[in-house]
């Protein structure tokens, strides 16, 4: 690789990379950056050598990508989120490389074992689940496709909180991810932007002007994010604030030293910590100051690039796309308008025009009090400003629904922007809908719930608003990297492009009844099975066999995700188990992971619960080992790449019409696991392209969930009908699992019992009886490993690379650039 212009250092110096010269760059990195001699190196030392090293390679990319950019100026997209949980990066950007098993060569005659080091790399935690890894797989796609775009986000100092389990409880520590040090982010000190906040407002005429409050700077650190074997890579820029100046002078000077500092931590309390709850909508007033910072700062940086290579701001909506990832910087909206019309002094019109053309929208939840809204009051003290620019905003598309829809006054209470009530307040998501050109859900059965429920009123104003794009997954990290046996196996098989072109997968068909293929299939499972027991063996001193049933559930604790329902399956087993000794049981191993909120108290007890009954069970003999439950401490996409791989059974369980989507479904099948899930998400779209035989489906679908709900949900009556279902419900509520503290679950039982809004008693026959299927079928383990098979490949359509396409076709207009290879 030779680029016209642009002499490479790195390259010039070693025009052919091999064993020899990466050795020679990762010693003169550990020398000359991080100071240390080989001699007396740290394995972490090391793993920053290596980072630094195999950086150089994708700086270039990233360079004569950006560059390309500019010259091409063609229409970029931004995607604006809170969240990225990117996960570590040595081994995807090795792999993306293509230089994975020459650094493991060249570190191994350094003395040093590339997989210890990837093991210390540490795992940057900034989102909370979903919504934060989907933004991440869609940086890598968006990085492997060319297309001209970049991320915006928050570098929060501490991301999601690390969790311990001590005496079966969760407890929270912070995670401090920066401490040790960030090797693969660059710090740009020239891009810094002022954010203003609070003061007040005072119209001169017609014109509103904005008298700022206290400022804060927002400081850029790109993440570099390789495209997989393009000579390119895409920026994912992430804001820290900063104080202005250093300190107040004239206090430091009185020798007020300390007084001098506080306003400082106080500013750069913004990006110290990610919200972990993604339950609760709890109004802070330091989330919605992060969340203009992200947004006023972006789009300072937006603006910037623009004028650099324009005259004028006219064209913005030719050049620009911007995506909010879900309402979190709907900010952006009002935001953009007060820079055009109180900046720029465009005409409100035409200021609107430019802002629903630029702007799109993903609604992610369904969940009611999910959904934002922010008192009116606090935005009036924040960000006076953009409460002004709301209400006009409000003004105007009343007017039109008026004029041209219906004067229905109800209807038009309800789709106002302001929430009237005893507390006023902006809805975040009607304004998202209002100012976006494209509004989609993420899985075909949420886009259809989205627009008969949530936005039902706004799919009569803007039908062709609305729009559904299925969520996918990078096959890099959660193949490549996360399972590189079944990664190796496809490449005998179907050659390698299905890295860059999931598609490919579905060529494995030809080779189905190879008796080979099943059994080195089934070798893999088997390995990575062992791969995941001896971790727990090691962090928790369980034992478990590699040759039972891996049945995992791994997701935010939530009660609409029913990890209670799984528990209550795992005791009937066990009474069962130990009600007949002499039935031949397939040996299972049950595998939970996940965080509560700290203030979800109902999620704290089902990980308490879900302990104490790991606690009975692994420790009754009866069993004969038949039996295991495991719940594994502080879930995070690191352990992800751990535990997937070496599932069996997928539970995605969730109560129907609750999980938008899922996409850990997706990594489970294309690890060759089987669902055992509702008819929720996009495991409806996992059933229609995998087939009814290949995988489980039991409970309610939406409609009889709904029907249940509007004749009047019963639970008790399925207690007292269900003679299994009962004795599971009295043994927990009369202590059998946690015998020093009898009555410490009777609230969540009695909660399941009277008015359990997710109806996991409705769907308990069902869910066991289903269970017993999957402990049938694995007795034949032909015909397991055939459904395995059947799930890899035919989950080509649910790769992020399929999705961003979709995305930039249909919703940002943006094309690949035209990359040197
Ligand atoms: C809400 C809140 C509210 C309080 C402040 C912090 C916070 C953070 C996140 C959220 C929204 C959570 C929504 C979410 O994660 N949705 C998930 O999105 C996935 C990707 O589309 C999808 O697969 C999951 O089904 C969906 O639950």
């Amino acid at each position: 690789m030779i680029m016209d212009n642009f002499d490479s250092p790195f390259l010039y110096d070693h025009p052919e990379i091999n064993v020899d010269s990466l050795k020679k760059t990762i010693v003169y990195k550990l020398i000359f950056l991080i100071g240390r001699s080989p001699k007396e190196a740290s394995q972490r030392d090391w793993l920053n050598a290596t980072l630094y090293a195999v950086r150089d390679f994708v700086t270039e990319g990233w360079i004569s990508t950006a560059r390309q950019a500019r010259s091409e100026d063609s229409r970029r997209v931004y995607y604006l989120s809170m969240e990225f949980l990117i996960g570590r990066t040595l081994s995807n950007a090795m792999i993306a490389e293509g230089i994975y098993d020459l650094a493991k060569e060249a570190l191994s005659e350094l003395n040093v074992n590339l997989e210890d080091i990837i093991e210390k790399e540490v795992d940057p935690g900034l989102g909370n689940g979903g919504l934060g890894r989907l933004a991440a797989c869609f940086m890598d796609s968006i990085a492997t496709l060319g297309l001209p775009g970049m991320g915006y986000g928050i570098r929060y100092e501490y991301g999601m909180f690390r969790q311990k389990i001590e005496d079966g409880q969760q407890i929270e520590r912070p995670d401090a991810w920066l401490e040790k040090g960030a090797p693969w982010e660059f710090i740009r000190p020239s891009k810094r932007f002022t954010v203003p906040f609070g003061g007040s407002i005072h119209f001169e005429g017609k014109k509103c002007i904005w008298d700022k409050g206290e400022q804060v700077v927002a400081l850029a650190y790109d993440q570099v994010i390789p495209g997989y074997k393009n000579d390119s890579a895409s920026t994912l820029r992430l804001w820290s604030a900063h104080a202005g100046e250093l300190f107040n002078l004239e206090d430091f000077n009185r020798g007020q030293h300390i007084a001098a500092m506080e306003g400082r931590a106080s500013i750069k309390n913004i990006s110290r910590v990610l919200y972990p709850d993604d339950s609760t909508w709890n109004g802070r007033e330091l989330r919605l100051r992060q969340e203009y910072f992200l947004v006023s700062a972006s789009l300072q940086d937006i603006i910037r690039r623009h004028k650099r290579s324009h005259a004028t701001l006219d064209n913005l909506a030719d050049k620009v796309a911007i995506h909010l990832n879900d309402t979190h910087p709907a900010l952006a909206i009002p935001e953009l308008m007060r820079v055009l019309i109180d900046e720029e002094g465009f005409e409100w019109q035409k200021a609107w025009d430019m802002t629903r053309r630029i702007f799109s929208y993903t609604c992610h939840t369904l969940m009611s009090e999910a959904l934002e809204t922010w008192p009116i009051e606090m935005m009036a003290k924040i960000l006076p400003r953009h409460l002004q620019m709301i209400f006009d905003i409000n003004d105007h598309f009343l007017e039109y629904v008026k004029t041209y829809v219906t004067t229905d006054t109800d209807f038009i209470r309800r789709v106002s922007l302001v929430e009237e009530g005893y507390q006023r307040r902006i809805r975040m998501g009607w304004l998202s809908v209002v100012g976006s050109h494209k509004v989609n859900g993420v899985a075909a059965i949420h886009s259809d719930l989205m627009v008969t429920s949530t936005f039902a009123d706004f799919a009569r104003i803007y039908p062709e608003r609305f729009t559904n794009v299925t969520n996918g997954i990078t096959p890099r990290r959660w193949i490549a990297v996360a399972n590189p046996k079944l990664a190796a196996l496809f490449d005998k098989y179907i050659g390698k492009e299905w890295r860059k072109d999931l598609a490919q997968i579905e060529n494995l068909k030809a080779h189905m009844n190879n008796t080979e293929l099943k059994h080195e299939i089934a070798d893999i499972k088997y390995a990575n099975k062992v791969r995941l027991a001896n971790y727990v063996k090691k962090e928790l001193d369980v034992d478990i066999d590699p040759n039972a049933l891996f049945d995992v559930q791994v997701k935010r604790i939530h009660e609409y995700k029913r990890q209670i329902l799984n528990v209550l399956h795992i005791i009937a087993r066990y009474n069962e188990m130990l009600e007949h000794p002499e039935k031949e049981w397939q040996p299972r191993v049950f595998i939970l992971a996940g965080k509560a909120a700290s203030a979800y108290y109902a999620a704290k007890q089902t990980i308490h619960l879900i302990n104490d009954v790991a606690h009975v069970i692994n420790n009754d003999e009866r069993l004969r080992g038949r039996l295991k439950v495991v719940f594994i401490p502080n879930y995070s996409v690191s352990l992800a790449q751990l535990i997937i791989p070496a599932a069996d059974i997928s539970e995605q369980i969730s109560l129907a019409g609750t999980e938008a989507s899922g996409t850990s479904n997706m990594k489970f099948a294309l690890n060759g696991a089987l669902t055992l899930g509702t008819l929720d998400g996009a495991n409806v779209e996992i059933l229609e392209n995998v087939g009814k035989d290949h995988i489980f489906i039991f409970g309610n679908t939406v409609e009889q969930v709904e029907q249940l709900r509007r004749e009047g949900y019963h639970p008790f009556d399925f207690y007292q009908r269900d003679t299994e279902l009962r004795t599971v419900v009295d043994q927990i509520i009369n202590g059998r699992f946690s015998p020093n503290d009898i009555s410490r679950y009777q609230q969540l039982l009695q909660g399941l019992q009277y008015h359990d809004f997710y109806q996991a008693f409705a769907d308990f026959r069902s869910y066991v009886d289903t269970q017993k299927l999957v402990d049938e079928k694995y007795k034949n383990r032909d015909a397991w490993i055939d459904s395995t098979i059947q799930n890899i490949v035919n989950m080509g359509y649910f790769s992020s690379d399929r999705t961003i396409k979709e995305y930039a076709e249909n919703i940002w207009h943006v094309e690949p650039l035209k990359l040197s290879r």
